[in-house]
């Protein structure tokens, strides 16, 4: 798929998460360390042990003294390379406990009515990412990759990247990111948002999830995406999605291991039941473990002759136990068990085997490879890693079946599991049947379908993928970066503008020396802008024009005073000072279409609210800036391919310039209008051309070598050479140009 690159693999990677892989308790004075339990961390340890990089988050536990401190440090340097981030009681309660689970996990997970917006939680969240960007700024060589993990760190990439904006950094969501109508609830959405775009590379599991993020992007902070890219004012950062894999081999291997092969064993004399279901999830109100039960009591009482013959082992780990919400949950799920086990128990059979707690990797293996069903059914799940564990421990006994919710980020790529739909008991207790009776050989076609996927898309591939793109956006960023007018640059610009005779300056107008406002006739050049313009005309070595798509009355009223020479509508009227009067570039350019074509602009126009008609003397203009990001561009797409149906074989020509479809005579564009000026007698010896849309590509077209092109914003899709962030920049370069 790619070739990785040298350089990028032989980096450090720098993980931070909420989490280190391990949880450190005190028992006595002694320190215990044990493994975190969590997808996050289950998954990413297999990578991190094997390529040693280094790891920063909160150890579970704060020092006692500075003895403690230095012992824990040690340890887990030496050991396990983490670094710890240290959390109060009270940063962890409000942070942690507040607005990562009791605000943005709820929200992601489309629970919004469980969401509390606190500002003072918002405060400490905050705070906390702050901390860690701290502890990163003290330990990055720059050289480094920084690799910034879930949702509870969402602003550290744009804190990290204030103070290193030469840091290469990616970012992962490993819960889904929410439609825009949900996402819109949040206080605090733009901040996110903004925190996230510090990165070179988000990676989300499913494409439904890049998607929704793209939409908040454009929706609420005006951001479009191009080829899967947004522009964050100097880099691109790229969102891409990267469903996580799991350590198959590990899995797979287990299985036959004297370890597992003893704990089946173990199993299958305690559970005595023909048929083993078996769910595995964290204790938490996303993963609908009271709908399995109640799925499962259906199935018992619609198909009563499984009674007696099935078990239900249900293994819930604890989680979030100092939230209420949660504490809630258990008993509601500790009262079900109660009475489905009531409900059903006969001497000799207990339905439902319920485990409230974390099994060692063994024992969790040995589940999961003597289960007949696995019961994987979250009401939302960023991925969910235990149907792909299942899959894997399944791949050597080749017998299971996977109930798998369609609301699962899995369900993407697991299309064999039988899928439902989490919050219908009735289909799934149908579900449950059906994957009981499904004969053996399509079980093993299933399973072995899905288990190769599973084995090849890996935890390593996930990760080395994520990385490869990372190095990729990183090489990208360095490159352009280079294209910026700065320093070296400018210092050159002002060499040979200095060491010119004869200058010309061709300068595009919107976006360029003004920036762009809701309406066209809002603009008007203000007084900087006046006295940049008349000083470099002073100059008699230099000959200024400004090329715009505005009609000549606009420039001639606004700028006609500054004596610079200008074009029109995009190239149809030129003003040159020795011809002292305006004149059309291609004589015998007619307008009469514009009558016909007029009321095709307005159908558009009533159709899409925000948007409007420009009328000129030779072109007619349809600006969608204020409309519906999403459908504005939808109907400027349906637009254009009317009208060029319509003008083929006409002398007319349609443009899709920045925010505004254009119709205008064919033949003429700011290109031509400018070689009026470069196809001069005597040569120029210095050229310069700045513009910011679409339609100033034209002009860098037909520039010669030496000229020096500058698009304004960053876009790398441009034939311009250089770049300059905004029409702020152009002004202080033209200011800066030195007097002769
Ligand atoms: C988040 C997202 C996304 C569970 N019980 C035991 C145990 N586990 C391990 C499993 C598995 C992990 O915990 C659970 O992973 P999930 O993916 O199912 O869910 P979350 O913890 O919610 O993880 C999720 C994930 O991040 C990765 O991006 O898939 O959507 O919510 O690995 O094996 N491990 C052991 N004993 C247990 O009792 N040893």
């Amino acid at each position: 798929m790619f070739a990785p690159n040298k350089n990028i693999q032989d980096k450090r990677i720098v993980i931070a998460s909420n989490r280190l892989p391990v949880s450190v308790t005190s028992k006595n004075g002694n320190l215990q360390i044990t493994p975190s339990v969590g997808g996050l961390t289950t998954a990413l340890s297999s990578f991190h042990s094997k390529k040693a990089s280094l790891w920063v988050g909160w150890p579970g536990i704060n020092p006692t003294s500075s003895q403690h401190k230095k012992e824990l440090e040690e340890t887990l340097q030496n050991n396990f390379n983490c670094l710890p981030v240290y959390l109060s009681d009270s940063d962890l309660r409000k942070y942690y406990y507040g607005f990562s689970n009791r605000t943005l996990w709820p929200l992601f997970h489309y629970f919004s009515s469980y969401c509390t917006f606190d500002a003072s939680e918002w405060e400490t969240y905050q705070k906390v990412n702050q901390l860690f960007c701290r502890k990163l700024v003290e330990t990055l060589h720059p050289d480094d990759m920084v690799w910034i993990h879930d949702y509870h760190l969402l602003l550290l990439p744009e804190m990290l990247r204030e103070i290193m904006p030469d840091a290469t950094i990616g970012f992962f969501l490993h819960i889904p990111f929410p439609s825009m109508e949900i996402f819109r609830y949040l206080p605090w959405r733009e901040e996110i948002l903004q925190g996230m775009l510090g990165a070179d590379l988000i990676g989300f599991h499913t494409y439904d999830y890049t998607r929704h993020f793209f939409s908040s992007a454009l929706r609420l902070l005006g951001k479009e995406q191009t080829y899967g890219k947004i522009n964050a004012g100097s880099r691109m950062v790229t969102v891409e999605t990267f469903p996580m894999g799991i350590d198959a081999e590990k899995f797979t291997r287990a299985v036959t291991s004297p370890a597992v092969k003893k704990e089946k064993i173990r199993i299958q004399e305690s559970v005595n039941t023909e048929k083993i279901i078996l769910s595995v999830d964290r204790l938490d109100f996303t993963k609908g473990i009271p709908e399995h039960l109640k799925a499962f009591e259906r199935f018992l009482e619609k198909y009563p002759e499984w009674q007696e013959r099935i078990t239900y082992v249900l293994l819930c780990v604890p989680s979030r136990t100092k939230v209420q919400e949660y504490q809630q949950l258990k008993s509601d799920i500790d009262e079900l068990v109660g009475k489905i086990n009531g409900r059903f128990n006969v001497p000799g059979w207990l339905p439902v085997l319920y485990m409230y707690r974390s099994l060692p990797f063994e024992e969790l293996s040995a589940f999961y490879s003597t289960a007949d069903l696995a019961l994987v059914t979250p009401l939302r799940d960023g991925m969910n890693l235990v149907a792909k564990e299942y899959l894997a421990c399944q791949d050597q006994v080749g017998k299971g079946v996977l109930v798998l919710s369609e609301t699962a980020g899995a369900a993407a790529e697991l299309s064999e599991a039988v899928i439902v739909n989490p919050r219908n008991i009735e289909m799934m207790a149908e579900a449950i049947a059906f994957g009981l009776s499904v004969p053996d050989d399509e079980k093993r076609e299933r399973i072995g379908l899905m288990a190769q996927r599973i084995k090849k898309y890996n935890i390593f591939r996930w990760t080395d993928d994520f990385i490869h793109h990372l190095g990729r956006n990183m090489e990208d960023r360095i490159q352009n970066q280079q294209r910026f007018l700065m320093g070296k640059y400018q210092n050159e610009i002002h060499e040979c503008y200095k060491l010119a005779g004869k200058r010309l300056l061709l300068l595009d107008f919107d976006g360029t020396l003004v920036t762009l406002k809701k309406r066209p006739e809002q603009v008007r050049p203000d007084s900087e802008l006046i006295k940049i313009l008349g000083k470099l005309k002073a100059d008699p070595k230099n000959t200024i024009v400004i090329i715009s798509g505005r009609d000549r009355n606009y420039l001639a009223d606004w700028l006609g005073d500054t004596g610079v020479e200008m074009v029109a509508e995009h190239g149809a009227w030129i003003y040159k000072s020795t011809h002292g009067d305006w004149y059309l570039s291609e004589p015998g350019t007619t307008n009469q279409w514009k009558e016909s074509l007029y009321p095709v602009l307005e159908q558009f126009s009533e159709r899409t609210p925000g948007s409007f008609i420009e009328e000129k003397t030779y072109a007619l203009a349809w600006h969608y800036r204020n409309t519906d990001p999403e459908i504005g561009d939808i109907r400027a797409n349906e637009l254009v391919d009317t009208l060029r149906t319509l003008l083929s074989g006409t002398h007319l020509q349609v443009l899709l310039g920045n925010k505004v479809v254009e119709i205008k005579p064919s033949g003429v564009d700011k290109g031509k209008a400018s070689l009026k000026w470069l196809e001069s007698s005597e040569p120029w010896d210095f050229i310069l051309a700045v513009g910011d849309d679409w339609t100033d590509e034209d002009i860098f077209a037909v520039l010669p070598e030496k000229a020096w092109s500058i698009k304004v914003g960053f876009i790398p899709f441009t034939k311009a050479d250089y770049f300059l962030k905004s029409s702020n920049d152009v002004r202080s370069l033209l200011k800066s140009l030195p007097s002769t």
